[in-house]
């Protein structure tokens, strides 16, 4: 893919999150044959541009985690992209429908690491030997495309649906935890809208982890100490309505929660 090209899809999809609309997706008539790699390329011009905007990047995210989800989409691997400061909520915060197209929320396990894992061949031991503490977070994914319809290329070009995060205070080292059987709900307005546990993000979220090393890995980089680590989601994820009080509990490992204004 040349150069020009990465270009003109980075500022198709940068447009549509700037000016909050919904863009039919790359491969329907733009580019049809986008491939997995290619589309990290307009993955990683996207980056480059917020960063040149001055953004900086908070932590990675993972996405397409579920072996449900995967399914659907006909993969076998789960996708990584970039949480920005831009997109962080404060705990207990009121976020705006109007800053988003069509926002859902899903909850996650965050992992923050004591050092820098750098793969091939990281594994989920590695990950846990290697983590600082683990926290439990809301994602607010925003997929730039018409109803949230997309291939896995299409995705990855747009950053994963990254949109919003908001990290809870609640931390605990991965060893006071069994991580794949941490319960959680999701509650809108105090109703129970979805449950899940930890096992549902590729068996445990510690395998995500030792996922996104690995594909960091294959150029080059890899995943840092002290930043934020979304894992994926534990739940489909929920749309947002203005007025919403949205709370994630989880077993052991406590709760996150924000507003959606009225
Ligand atoms: O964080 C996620 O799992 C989102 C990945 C993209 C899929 C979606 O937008 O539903
Ligand atoms: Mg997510």
């Amino acid at each position: 893919m040349d150069k020009h090209t990465i270009d003109e899809l980075a500022t198709y999809v940068l447009q549509a999150e700037r000016e909050k609309r919904e863009i039919v997706k790359i491969t329907d008539t733009l580019y049809p044959n986008l491939t997995i790699d290619e589309a990290y390329l307009v993955q990683e011009e996207l980056v480059t541009r917020k960063l040149a905007e001055g953004l900086q990047i908070v932590g990675p995210k993972m996405g397409i985690t579920s072996e449900a989800k995967m399914k659907q989409m006909n993969v076998t691997d789960p996708i990584y992209g970039y949480v920005f400061n831009n997109m962080i909520v404060e705990e207990g915060a009121a976020v705006s429908v109007e800053d988003y197209i069509h926002p859902k929320v899903e909850p996650e396990i965050g992992f923050v690491l004591a050092r820098d894992l750098e793969g091939p061949g990281v594994t989920a031991l590695d990950v846990l030997r290697a983590t600082d503490y683990v926290f439990p977070a809301l994602e607010i994914i925003d997929s730039r495309y018409e109803n949230f319809n997309f291939t896995l290329p299409d995705v990855i070009a747009d950053n994963t649906s990254a949109a919003g995060a908001v990290f809870g205070t609640y931390l605990r080292r991965p060893d006071e935890l069994e991580l794949d059987v941490v319960g959680v709900t999701l509650s809108i307005n105090g109703e129970i809208q979805a449950l899940g546990a930890g096992a549902a993000v590729l068996g445990n979220p510690a395998n995500s982890v030792a996922r996104l090393a690995n594909m960091l890995s294959k150029k080059g980089e890899k995943v840092k100490a002290g930043q934020p680590i979304l894992t994926g989601g534990l739940t489909a994820a929920v749309r947002l309505e203005p007025g919403d009080y949205v709370q994630a509990k989880y077993g052991g490992l406590g709760e996150v929660s924000f507003f959606v204004k009225a």
